[in-house]
């Protein structure tokens, strides 16, 4: 399989910090990452094209050569191939409250973070917005509280005691935040506790840093 991916993009980090965190609960999923330089407009060109109608990344090649072209039912893919560690949830709740979190750290963290980047300080030079910046806030600030009220009972990890699908999404939004600047409010202490922790991890750090680089 091939992951087409860039480095400073948030969908495609969630994808490799899946894939991290699977390689070191010991799943050894075969995989070639390919880079798509989105400042260069690569995933405009015909061939990127062929694979995502929508010019857009990840995408996840298949040995079949077909494209799975989002990222939530990529890792839901992979994760039926190799499901342990179960990334996802074993039981029928446990899959629901996991998914159900991943959904809403997309919705209103991931992606409204993209947003507030995107029109303050575009990596790939999109005009800044002052009026999409401040809806963005609204939306994400609701999102971070969200998470540091979810987080006040101590726990490591999102959804409890093991990583899953919902942290990858949640740290790759922030990350995405960082490098545009955005500084969560401190007050929100256990969020901050569980980005500091979850960072920290070596396989987190060693994903991450191909982001950060792009931050200096
Ligand atoms: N819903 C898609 C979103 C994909 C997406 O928006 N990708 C962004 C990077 S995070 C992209 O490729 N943007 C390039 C562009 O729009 O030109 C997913 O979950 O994979």
């Amino acid at each position: 399989m091939k992951l087409y991916y860039s480095h400073i993009a948030p969908n495609p980090t969630k994808i490799r910090l899946y894939l991290a965190e699977k390689a070191i609960g010991g799943a050894q999923i075969p995989m070639t990452e390919v880079l798509i330089d989105l400042r260069a407009g690569e995933q405009n060109s015909p061939d990127h094209t062929v694979r995502n109608y929508f010019q857009s990344v990840p995408v996840l090649e298949l040995d079949d050569g077909s494209y799975l072209i989002e990222s939530l039912p990529a890792m839901e893919y992979l994760e039926e191939l190799y499901p342990m560690p179960s990334l996802v949830g074993r039981t029928a709740i446990e899959r629901a409250r996991i998914r159900q979190l991943e959904r809403i750290a997309e919705t209103r963290v991931l992606n409204p973070l993209a947003r507030f980047v995107h029109s303050t300080r575009s990596p790939l030079g999109l005009h800044p917005s002052p009026e999409i910046a401040e809806s963005a806030l609204k939306t994400l600030t609701k999102g971070l509280s969200f998470f540091d009220q979810l987080l006040t009972d101590g726990r490591q990890f999102v959804t409890g005691e093991q990583p899953s699908i919902a942290d990858c999404t949640l740290a790759a939004g922030l990350n995405f935040g960082r490098y545009g600047g955005f500084e969560c409010d401190p007050s929100l202490a256990n969020l901050e506790r569980w980005d500091r922790s979850y960072r920290a991890r070596p396989h987190v750090r060693e994903a991450l840093a191909s982001v950060s680089i792009w931050a200096t």
